[in-house]
């Protein structure tokens, strides 16, 4: 190659994060401030509750690349537990290897038994160690600022007005992991509720890796980390047989060409496609893509209904295409990447 190819994405570090919490308690919202624009997650009008599928989206928040899943008011929306179910696993495919946090969004001042029972659901099926994980995020504090019912400002004093119950979620699960967020706010303000919850997340996961766990897992975890990677070498096969087309087909036009002028913008064209396809190879950005595509997560359904019977057999258990799919990609893409890497890394 003539020129050295560079990628125009930033490395940053992953963080994946997983807002739970009960309809209307502001979990889109914080989503699009964390995020720092409206438009990641729509948000609910008053009264309506808005989120009904898990929803993941991404960008770099204070030097990491912050990917968040939007689930919806799972216990108020009335779904029944298969529907509970497929959101879940939804919801660990789109965080796996597994989420950095859980943000359990709270409105302050109205933490009713339906926060708790959000709250039970997640702790039903994630187990009792969610909570090494969840930072409470105290949303709507400009209203309760407003409301003027209290004698608190500090939200660590308003937190020894709540039953012993929250309490102790607060006080010993959660050790304190508490900020309050009026997403209402604009501009360095909003930014710095956001640097703190951020500054949270850092000492949580700090101390979590002292105990060998960055971010949460468990077997569905470990089972929906291994589909995403077969995925992964899937698709990457299928881009790099596309890329070898387009690029025999571009030389060979270079070749055929007799005109220095026309060599020349075709090499450049070369170049450029290059970079593009250098982008799209990078196994971030596929796994990135492989995570959004909801389509997807059927395998991952698959496998967790199949259980116990033996991930390394991966190809042999799930049935049709997509199984066949996977013997064919692990012969094949060993022979494709060889070449690849030679012209694109
Ligand atoms: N004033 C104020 N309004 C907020 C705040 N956070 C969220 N809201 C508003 O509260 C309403 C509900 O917020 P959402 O973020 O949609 O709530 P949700 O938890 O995602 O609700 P579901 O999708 O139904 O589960 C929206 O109108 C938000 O604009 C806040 O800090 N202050
Ligand atoms: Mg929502």
């Amino acid at each position: 190659m003539s020129k050295q190819l560079q990628t125009s994405r930033p490395s940053k570090k992953p963080l994946r994060l997983v807002l739970i919490g009960k309809t209307g308690a502001g979990k889109s919202k914080t989503g699009n401030v964390i995020l720092n624009n409206d438009t990641h997650f729509q948000c609910a009008s008053q009264g309506s509750s808005l989120t009904q599928v898990c929803k993941s989206s991404d960008a770099i928040v204070s030097e990491n690349w912050v990917t968040i899943v939007d689930t919806p008011g799972l216990f108020d929306t009335k779904k029944n537990n298969q529907e509970i179910l497929d959101e879940i696993t939804k919801c660990i495919w789109m965080t796996a290897p597994g989420p950095h946090a859980f943000l359990f969004v709270v409105r302050i001042g109205r933490f009713t038994t339906e926060d708790l029972s959000t709250l039970e659901l997640f702790v039903k099926h994630f187990g009792e160690n969610i909570f090494k994980f969840m930072v409470v995020i105290f949303a709507h504090y400009d209203d309760w600022k407003r409301d003027g019912v209290n004698d608190h400002s500090d939200i660590k004093d308003f937190v020894k007005t709540l039953s012993l119950k929250l309490q102790n979620i607060i006080k010993n699960k959660c050790k304190d992991r508490i900020v309050a967020f009026d997403n209402t706010l604009k501009g360095f303000e909003s930014r710095s509720q956001v640097s703190e919850l951020m500054s949270i997340i850092d000492v949580m996961n700090k101390s979590n890796m002292k105990d060998e766990n960055e971010y949460y897992s468990n077997g569905d975890y470990k089972k929906a980390h291994v589909v995403i990677q077969k995925e992964v070498m899937m698709e990457k096969y299928n881009l790099e047989r596309q890329c070898f087309r387009e690029e025999a087909k571009m030389q060979r036009q270079i070749e055929e060409a007799t005109d220095e002028k026309v060599k020349k913008s075709l090499a450049k064209k070369q170049d450029e496609c290059r970079l593009k396809w250098k982008e799209r190879l990078n196994e971030t950005n596929i796994q990135r893509n492989v995570q959004r595509q909801p389509v997807r997560i059927i395998v991952l359904k698959n496998v967790l209904e199949i259980g116990s019977a033996g991930l390394g057999v991966l190809g042999d258990i799930i049935p049709g295409p997509v199984g066949i799919g996977f013997k064919i990609a692990a012969t094949v893409a060993g022979i494709f990447s060889n070449i690849f890497n030679s012209i694109y890394k």
